[in-house]
């Protein structure tokens, strides 16, 4: 019996590259677009797929409400009563400001550019 000596090339290891390990724990799904950090209290509408969200928006009287356009057309956020309060046109992308009525009550608004975009600001 012939004993096969298996004769094991112990190959030099000269790759000891350092293995990266980096089990990076990827625990909750990065969504692409983090909402900026909102000013605890400061009211906002936010502009999108041609509608306003909330569109009922409650604030408070003489708030000041930053309205944020996400869609690419431009878009207004206008009382429909007339002398109630307006942001005028706001790009898309862009973003403005108006200011609510210093009297409580609802307040229906719409943009101008897009009749059927409609809300309704509760003053209270
Ligand atoms: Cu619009």
């Amino acid at each position: 019996m012939a004993a096969a000596l298996l004769l094991a090339p112990a190959c030099g290891n000269g790759d000891d590259e350092p293995s990266p390990a980096s089990p990076s724990p990827t625990s909750s799904p990065t969504s692409p677009a983090s909402p900026t950090s909102e000013t605890a209290g400061a009211p906002r509408i936010t502009m999108e797929d041609f509608a306003f969200s909330p569109d009922d928006p409650e604030v408070r009287p003489g708030e000041k409400v930053t309205v944020v356009n996400k869609d690419s057309a431009a878009h207004t956020v206008t009382a429909t009563d007339g002398e109630g309060f307006d942001t005028g046109s706001i790009d898309g992308g862009e973003s403005g400001t108006f200011t609510a009525p210093s009297e409580a009550g609802r307040y229906a608004f719409v943009c101008t550019f897009h009749p059927n975009m409609t809300g309704t600001l509760i003053v209270r």
